[in-house]
């Protein structure tokens, strides 16, 4: 496929998908999903890729939205299909089992901050601004933010959110939770931290990925199965004995990613 509104860059062992509407602050509108669907496909089907980044463009933005212009006009029929778009894509970057870092400079707002949220975590620049807006326009979010915000920073904060629609600062992101850090050299920092979990075995950060993502969606005991399981196959790779033997031999291990 040809993008047109993302683009998709790949350094080694890493890919960055950039959300590139700069004019409409990066908002997203429906041929904007089936890029971005596009993109996350490739990199999940990529062996040479271990890492997702993704971002926005122009410096102002990660994601402002879903486009509020591409929405005035919807029926009802309508905003169901672009909702199951959105949740479509979004579920996906949460599924694919490679990591996938938000990295945030400035709004990530409606849809942006739901497309952040799908992702296993968030880094922003100070000028970031969160929020889930949607109220104000009459309207719940769609794209999954009702059901992924009180997963992260719990149902109190979120429905605070979601019924105010206030927008928050960085630092106060970070207070409850919703970024993990908020740094200066964005870009940078978030490149060295995704080639820290390329440096790693690969098959067990995507089984950390699905632990935790399964684990979280049912009761313990069955969540400690889940995890015993991906830790036993963990035994069945190459890395694995790599990485012991390493260890013992006092050396670096040098993974091959199976
Ligand atoms: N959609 C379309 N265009 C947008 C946009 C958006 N979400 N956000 C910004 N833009 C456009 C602006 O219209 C403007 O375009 P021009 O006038 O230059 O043509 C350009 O980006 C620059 O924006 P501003 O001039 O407004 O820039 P400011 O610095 O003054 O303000 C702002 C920045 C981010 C505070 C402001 O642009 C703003 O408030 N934007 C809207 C934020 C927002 O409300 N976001 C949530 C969108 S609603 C559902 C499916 C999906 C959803 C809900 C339901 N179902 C199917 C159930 C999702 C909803 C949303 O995400």
């Amino acid at each position: 496929m040809e993008f047109k509104n993302v683009l998709l860059e790949k350094e080694e062992r890493i890919a960055i998908l950039t959300i590139n509407r700069p004019k409409a602050l990066n908002a997203l509108n429906k041929d904007t999903l089936l890029e971005i669907k596009a993109a996350v496909e490739e990199v999940r089907d990529d062996n040479d890729i271990y890492v997702l980044i993704i971002t926005g463009a122009g410096g102002k933005a990660f994601v402002a939205g879903a486009d509020i212009t591409y929405m005035l006009e919807m029926n009802a029929q309508e905003g169901r299909e672009f909702g199951l778009l959105g949740q479509e894509v979004f579920r996906l970057i949460e599924s694919i089992e490679k990591p996938v870092i938000a990295a945030i400079d400035g709004f990530a707002l409606g849809g942006g901050c739901e497309l952040a949220m799908a992702c296993d975590f968030r880094i922003c620049s100070d000028k970031s601004k969160f929020g889930q807006p949607e109220v104000g326009l009459a309207v719940t979010p769609g794209f999954g933010g009702t059901q992924r915000l009180p997963r992260i920073v719990g149902t109190g904060m979120a429905k605070q959110l979601l019924y105010t629609g206030d927008v928050i600062d960085a630092d106060e992101a970070l207070r409850i939770g919703l970024v993990n850090y908020v740094v200066d050299d964005l870009m940078d920092y978030v490149k060295k931290l995704a080639r820290k979990i390329a440096s790693r075995g690969q098959v067990a950060v995507r089984y950390c990925k699905v632990a935790v993502n399964d684990g979280m969606q049912t009761d313990i005991d069955r969540a400690m199965t889940i995890e015993a399981d991906l830790f036993g196959l963990c035994f069945a790779t190459d890395d694995q004995k790599e990485g012991m033997k390493a260890f013992v031999e006092k050396r670096k291990a040098e993974f091959i990613g199976k």
